[in-house]
């Protein structure tokens, strides 16, 4: 498609290689569109033993908080009425519980909804970078943060839209963990067509992508304490600054990438953010391309289980809550075999 035949009401020149507005001037849900009734059901012919696996975190987990963490762990918490407090409450001959949670929506198993990531892009040829999301909705105007007593909102982008579409296809779990064990290894497109080639894997247009990494065996085994120093030396990642595999991604049909780390991708702890290209497969994904990603899903049993089987597909279902104008969301995702 030519620049000229991209023009909307919000953008006259979209990113390279991305394909805003492709899915329609106003879509919100991204490669999620390529999900048909077909592909549902070919997903459901994946299931051949009824077995079931849950992909989430204890959402606890990873557990303890730096003091500065702008993540924070799940608090429950207890409203009262007239002072008292609505837990083993007295009514009638019952007695019942009602609670509440303050709950960070990226502090565990999470999707990142195309509101996380955008890039500061000049959508008019002006000469003016502004900061857009996905299909070219923009900060301040539609994806809005607080302003007095008001809160933040994604008008448009938020994870409710995601959720509407029930976030139900065919899955393929890459199992690095077989392939390069458990210390960090950069995959880039190489070693990622190796990993196809050796464990036959059927890739095709609209499948649900998780990559087995390891992170999450570290993670669950340190019990709540994590120890980060540990943790950035484990677990293979994805090589966001691969233009290869950045291409493949886009190529193969991809609805969503999934993995049982934090980013999906390689993250250097030492990069000052500022100074550097951050997150390119996050800004490749989220902002050029409208695929969701999954982070800190749990993925060992059935990791384990697809490798004693010699299989790698599934049926996956994993819907965020559909909270309106969240740009993130915990998830419970499960895989059935
Ligand atoms: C960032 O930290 C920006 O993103 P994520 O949680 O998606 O890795």
């Amino acid at each position: 498609m030519t620049d000229t035949m991209t023009k909307t009401k919000r953008w006259t020149r979209r990113p390279e290689g991305s394909n805003w507005g492709e899915f329609g001037e106003d879509d919100q849900i991204g490669r999620l569109n390529l999900i048909t009734p077909e592909m549902r059901k070919a997903a459901a012919a994946e299931i051949k033993e009824g077995l079931c696996f849950v992909l989430s975190l204890p959402l606890d987990f990873p557990g303890g908080e730096a003091p500065d963490a702008y993540r924070r762990r799940p608090r429950l918490f207890v409203r009262e009425i007239d002072g008292v407090p609505l837990y083993n409450r007295p009514f009638g001959r019952l007695v019942g519980c009602d609670d509440a949670v303050e709950l960070t929506l990226q502090y565990s198993t999470q999707w990142d909804s195309l509101a996380h990531v955008g890039a500061y892009f000049d959508v008019d040829g002006s000469g003016e970078k502004i900061p857009v999301y996905y299909n070219g909705w923009r900060a301040h105007q539609h994806i809005v943060g607080p302003k007095g007593d008001e809160p933040p909102c994604a008008h448009r982008l938020g994870i409710e839209n995601m959720a509407m579409t029930g976030v139900s296809g065919r899955g393929v779990l890459f199992d690095f963990v077989r392939a390069f064990g458990t210390g960090r290894t950069m995959v880039g497109y190489d070693k990622l067509m190796q990993v196809i080639a050796d464990q036959k894997i059927d890739v095709r247009k609209g499948d649900f992508l998780l990559f087995y990494t390891g992170y999450g065996d570290a993670l669950m085994a340190m019990n709540k304490q994590p120890d980060q120093t540990v943790l950035e030396r484990t677990g293979a990642a994805l090589d966001g600054s691969d233009k290869k595999l950045l291409q493949w991604i886009d190529e193969v049909g991809a609805v969503s990438l999934i993995s049982d780390n934090p980013a999906v991708e390689y993250m250097d702890p030492t990069l000052d953010p500022n100074a550097h290209d951050v997150l390119p497969l996050h800004e490749h994904c989220l902002f050029k391309l409208g695929i969701h990603l999954g982070e800190l899903f749990w993925l060992s049993d059935l990791a384990n289980y697809l490798r004693g089987a010699g299989r790698s597909a599934f049926q996956f279902t994993g819907p965020p809550l559909r909270l309106p104008g969240a740009v993130g969301s915990p998830a419970t995702p499960v895989a059935v075999v």
